[in-house]
């Protein structure tokens, strides 16, 4: 064959090989392309805004304008982790009041109600009942502690009700139900010592709202975070005509920043029964000299989930002799001398459950 012929042939399978070359490339950022799209459209999906039935709309102007800024920023979420922390410093600050809230609420307890139901009306929580604004830094980090034992009816209530409006209230917050194992004499206080200390295990949490598992505030105004002095919630209940059945009560749900809980070594762990426990509360914080600082009756309503009185928490006979010794006592039994085994932990997706044996009298 002439040198021509065989440099013509050479020149024109070098030709072929780049063509073939470039399509290949071509294809690859093609496909590269389209698969980027399909994972987009889910995450775009999930972020549509689910809508409340429980709660009538009367700010959605303002609602949809920070969901559509939540929007915007998911959209960028698959940017790499440094662009991430650099939009979390770009984050201003959540505004004191939320621009969220609605007001007052219709709270009834005749529907059924199940925990997938709630799941999927709260996308935005994380494992164990987590939450924060995408839209702003909350201003505190809220541990919602809950005692508990054989109560998941009312514990559903509570879940539907409170993740809405925690959200709306735009905290930093994670439910903490802690589930008295056993069936010894229940002991409220002990378990809300309990919810503390295992909460702070978890997040460096600066308040800490003690919540019966029946009562549903009736007002998202009535905002579930600490105050300069500590905080009694619960100040309006319709089982007391929605009114404060004494000056001194602090039962119910109530809210404490770590530094007022330290104040006063805890709550007391040695309430067996029912009855005295969040007298005795009160009769510490009075001792250092702390007021209780209450919402107005108000915005303060809530609803109780009838109930019959549980087993195994029958009044306590020793409760009147034991407040009547607080400020002896308080210094010994407390945060202090708290002890505990803890028999399991369980991450949920509405709750973290801390089931626990606190032992018995
Ligand atoms: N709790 C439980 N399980 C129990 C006992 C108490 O989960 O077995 C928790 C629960 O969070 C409850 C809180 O402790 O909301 C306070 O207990 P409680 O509801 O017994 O106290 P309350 O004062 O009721 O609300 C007292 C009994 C009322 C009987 C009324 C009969 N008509
Ligand atoms: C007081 C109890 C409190 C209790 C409050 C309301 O008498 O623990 O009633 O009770 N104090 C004593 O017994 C010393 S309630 O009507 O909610 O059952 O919280």
């Amino acid at each position: 064959m002439p040198a021509d012929s065989v440099r013509f042939t050479l020149l024109h399978r070098t030709c072929k090989l780049v063509v073939l070359l470039c399509l290949l490339h071509l294809s690859v950022t093609v496909v590269f392309y389209v698969r980027s799209l399909d994972l987009r459209a889910p995450v775009v999906q999930n972020q549509q805004p689910h809508i409340n039935q429980t709660v009538t709309p009367k700010h959605d102007q303002d609602r949809d304008q920070d969901r559509d800024r939540d929007q915007d920023r998911d959209q960028d979420q698959d940017h790499d982790h440094v662009e991430t922390l650099e939009t979390l410093k770009k984050l201003e600050k959540c505004p004191e009041t939320s621009p969220l809230l609605v007001g007052p609420l219709r709270v009834e307890f005749n529907m059924p109600v199940t925990l997938d139901q709630i799941k999927r009306i709260n996308p935005d929580l994380g494992p164990g009942g987590r939450f924060r604004p995408r839209s702003c830094v909350a201003l505190q980090k809220v541990a919602v502690i809950i005692p508990f034992r054989k109560r998941d009816e009312h514990l559903k209530y509570w879940l539907f009700y409170l993740h809405p409006i925690l959200q709306r209230q735009q905290l930093d917050y994670g439910v903490y139900v802690i589930n008295q194992d056993g069936d010894v004499v229940f002991n409220r206080a002990k378990l809300l010592n309990v919810g503390y200390m295992e909460a702070l295990r978890e997040y460096d949490y600066d308040c800490f709202i003690f919540s019966d598992v029946d009562l549903i505030p009736m007002d998202d105004r009535n905002t579930y975070r600490c105050f300069s002095q500590p905080r009694h919630l619960s100040v309006s209940m319709d089982k007391f005509g929605f009114r404060l059945p004494y000056n001194q009560y602090f039962g119910g749900v109530s809210s404490m920043s770590k530094e007022q809980y330290l104040k006063i070594n805890g709550f007391p762990n040695n309430y067996w029964g029912w009855g005295g426990e969040d007298d005795d509360i009160y009769n510490r914080l009075a001792s250092k000299g702390m007021s209780i600082s209450r919402p107005d009756g108000e915005v303060g309503k809530c609803r109780m989930i009838r109930h019959e009185r549980d087993r195994q928490n029958e009044p306590n006979p020793q409760r009147f002799d034991r407040i009547a010794h607080t400020r002896d006592t308080m210094y010994k039994d407390g945060i202090n001398s708290l002890s505990y085994k803890v028999v399991k932990i369980e991450k949920f997706d509405l709750f973290t459950k801390v089931t626990v044996d606190v032992g018995k009298p």
